[in-house]
């Protein structure tokens, strides 16, 4: 059983997004200070591919594993499956997750959902959580799209009462509140806790929030 409490704090980062300092030391930083799931995303400009990507994606998962963190692979089914990972995310472009449900028994399995229309053309039983955004407007994925605000959440929450939703896109810890009365489980935050000078004082920030409203 999936449980939601692991979307509270969910980091997700690959090399490009920490362009002058080393993942491994961040995701540590990150891992001391309480996130609650990783995803492992090597994408765009400045990405890691093939052997570097994987030899990074074990040590990294190594780290997670001593934190006692689920790792989860974005996109790279056959990386998630080689290194035996926690679990898998993958976009509506990506490869169907009817192609490869079989083989993450026992695993997470992540699907983005931006909204209605994707939500339709999705099987979200298949899937332990969606993803949903962009909340905001994001400068870590090119193709993020139009910024939802929050009512893409509190539509789709409207639209299924049960699926675990973590929202992502340009998310600080002022969108917690907000996006949790909306209906959202967690939030996915890359550049926030990426790019924080204070990684330690962010996610503790970020668990704070929670407070206030469950
Ligand atoms: N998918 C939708 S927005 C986004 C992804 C991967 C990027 C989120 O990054 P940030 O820096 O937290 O806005
Ligand atoms: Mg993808």
């Amino acid at each position: 059983m999936f449980k939601q409490e692991l979307l509270k704090v969910y980091f997700i980062a690959g090399s490009q997004d920490v362009p002058n300092k080393n993942l491994y030391t961040v995701l540590e930083e990150a891992l001391k200070s309480g996130i609650t799931m990783f995803q492992y995303r090597e994408k765009g400009p400045n990405s890691k591919t093939g052997k570097d990507k994987e030899t990074l994606a074990k040590q990294l998962f190594e780290l997670c594993k001593k934190y006692n963190v689920p790792f989860i692979v974005n996109d790279d089914v056959d990386l998630a499956l080689k290194i035996n990972a926690d679990g898998i995310h993958v976009g509506q472009d990506d490869k169907n997750v009817s192609l490869f449900k079989d083989k993450f028994e026992n695993k997470i399995i992540g699907l983005s959902v931006a909204n209605k229309e994707e939500y339709d053309l999705s099987d979200v039983s298949l899937v332990d959580y969606i993803g949903t955004g962009p909340i905001h407007s994001t400068l870590s994925k090119s193709d993020a799209g139009e910024e939802g605000g929050y009512d893409l959440i509190s539509n789709l929450r409207r639209y299924d009462e049960n699926i675990p939703i973590v929202a992502i896109g340009g998310i600080t810890e002022a969108d917690v509140v907000p996006l949790i009365n909306a209906g959202a489980d967690g939030v996915s935050i890359i550049s926030a806790i990426a790019k924080s000078i204070n990684i330690e004082q962010t996610v503790k920030g970020f668990h704070n929030q929670y407070k206030k409203v469950l």
